[in-house]
Parts: structure tokens; sequence; C-alpha cells
């Protein structure tokens, strides 16, 4: 019996510092909405979904950076989307700032989760390659200080079995390491998840930011294959706050191949019927990871940080 997966990429325009989480659940229900209509089982939403991508801006101010994070999911806001999910039988992943306070501490990071058909959270994700810097760079036409704002995460990349797959998870930056999708591999993913916010613009390297939608599905295509796993990746997109983030959400399958994109840099919802046996073929010969990996000769991966050349 095959398992087919229909998955909705729920891909998010602009969202602007003014806009209230309640309008952006709007958005997120309609989508939602034309899933059902379409046959969805699982929907994917961005990365930091309820807000502007606030990393774009130095503030020193803790209550003002705290106003963009989340400290229950759900909340009085996203109850309507658990609910309408719950209500509808689809999951979904859905990318938030979470603030939690626990232990007499409070700690923020660049969150993820899984919800399943039936409404149960399968499982978190906090972001681990949180990129930018950490301190204020007037230089830049904007910042991204995801390295000030989160800590990084402290839940490594797990694999959860629902809704009939192994499903991952990862956010953003994380989709251009290939140790991020092979930690996955290792624990059999058939599908990973992941949403970015990803600005055209990359300061540092100007000369790069023609090539944003290129990298970005070279990076999932690439994990996809070398880990035999479909990979979901959503974009929030669009011009937000006067920065252009890029759009290109794709559904790529274990063959490497996307099987679908999106075409506007707007709400739009992008469908696949995904078929989670499809990397079976490769997981048993090309990726057949026990038969032909050689862990001992990789050390050097897991304990040098940086590249040190040779003399
Ligand atoms: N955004 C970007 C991303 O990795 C970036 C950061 C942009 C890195 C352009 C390299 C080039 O897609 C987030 N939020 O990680």
């Amino acid at each position: 019996m095959t398992r087919i997966v229909t998955v909705g990429a729920a891909q998010l325009g602009p969202i602007q510092r003014a806009d209230s989480r309640a309008s952006v659940v709007r958005r997120m229900l309609d989508l939602l909405r034309q899933a059902h209509e379409h046959g969805c089982d699982l929907v994917v939403f961005p990365e930091l979904a309820l807000t502007t991508f606030f990393p774009r801006w130095w503030m020193e101010d803790q209550e003002e950076i705290d106003s963009f994070f989340e400290r229950e999911m759900p909340s009085n806001e996203t109850a309507p989307l658990f609910n309408e999910a719950q209500a509808k039988g689809i999951g979904f992943y859905l990318g938030f700032a979470e603030l939690e306070r626990a232990n007499g501490r409070t700690r923020r990071f660049n969150t993820a989760i899984l919800v399943d058909k039936s409404g149960k959270h399968v499982g978190k994700y906090r972001k681990i390659h949180l990129p930018g810097h950490a301190e204020h760079e007037p230089w830049r036409a904007f910042q991204h200080l995801e390295k000030r704002y989160f800590e990084i995460g402290d839940l490594g990349w797990p694999v959860w079995r629902s809704m009939g797959g192994l499903y991952g998870m990862c956010i953003c930056n994380d989709r251009r390491w290939p140790e991020t999708y092979r930690t996955m591999g290792l624990q059999g993913v058939e599908m990973v998840l992941l949403g970015y916010n990803t600005p055209r613009h990359n300061p540092p390297a100007p000369d790069h930011d023609r090539l944003s939608e290129f990298h970005n599905q070279l990076s999932m295509q690439g994990g996809a294959y070398a880990n035999a796993t479909w990979v979901v990746g959503v974009a929030k997109c669009g011009i937000e706050e006067g920065c252009e983030m890029i759009g290109n959400s794709s559904i790529i399958a274990p063959t490497g191949e996307v099987v679908a994109q999106a075409l506007t840099q707007d709400d739009e919802l992008v469908i696949a019927r995904c078929d989670l046996d499809l990397g079976k073929s490769y997981k048993a010969t090309t990726f057949n990871f026990e038969r032909h990996r050689q862990p001992d000769q990789y050390r050097m991966i897991v304990e040098r940080k940086g590249a040190v050349a040779p003399e």
C-alpha cells in the first residue's frame, strides 16, 4: 500500500511590523482552507511566521524585542489555527519566536513545532545554525541579528514517527548545511520540513544576491538526494519593511527533483502528492548508509570547527 502524503507548502507574503498576529492568522486560515479543498494532509508554514522578520533591526529595549516572541503555543491569537487544522484533520509545521520562562530563567529560540492531524503536538525544533551577527553593524543596509536575539537550539535534529511516516524539521539557514540533513538521514527521515526568511541582499557578499533562488533550491535538492528524503521548504517573502525576501518555496523529492515551486512572492499554496516510499530505492542502494559510509574516516567533520589549510 503506497504511503502518499499530500503536502501544502503555505508560503506567506510579507508581514509588516504593524500587522497584527490576528491578521496573519487570518491569512494562514485561508491557506489552510485552500489546503483542505485540495485534500492536503499536511501544511508547512514559514519560519517566524507570525511577525515581520524583526532580526533586521537593532533593538536595545528588551520589552520591544520580546514583543515579537510567543510565550505560549497555542496562544489566544494562534488558537484558531490549531482548532481549524484539527477540525479539518490537517497536520502542520509552524515557525515562531519562542520565549521560555522555566526554572527562573528566560530563554529565547527560533523555533518550529509539528502538530499532527489530530492536533497532537508531535515535536519541537530550535534553530541551531543562527546566521548573521550579534553586534550592531550600521554599515549594513539592514541588520541580521539572529545571533543576538536567539540562543543556539538545544534539541538536536530529532525525527518523529507520525502521520504514516518519519518526519524531521529544521529552519532556514540550517538548510544550507549538509550536517543538518545527514543527522536526520541517519534516523531514516522520509520528509524534512523547513521554513525560511531569506533576504535577497546579503550585505557582506552582494555578488551572491543574483544566485539567491539557485542557492536556495541547490541546498535543499542536495540534502534531499544525499539522504533520500523529501524536503519541503517554505518562504515568508516579498518586501517586508523595505527589505526584499525571496519566495521560491519548493517541494523536493528524494530523487533531488523539484516537483513543485511557488511562482509569486505572496501568500501562495504549493501542493504535491508525496510518496513516502520514493526514497526507498536510494536508501537500499546508492545511499545505503550502513553498507557504504565510513564514519571512522569522518572524524574531522565533528572534531574541527573552522577550516585549517595545510602549511
Ligand atoms: N536567513 C538566511 C538564510 O540562510 C542568509 C540568511 C541569507 C544566509 C543569504 C546566506 C545568504 O536563508 C535566515 N533566516 O537564516
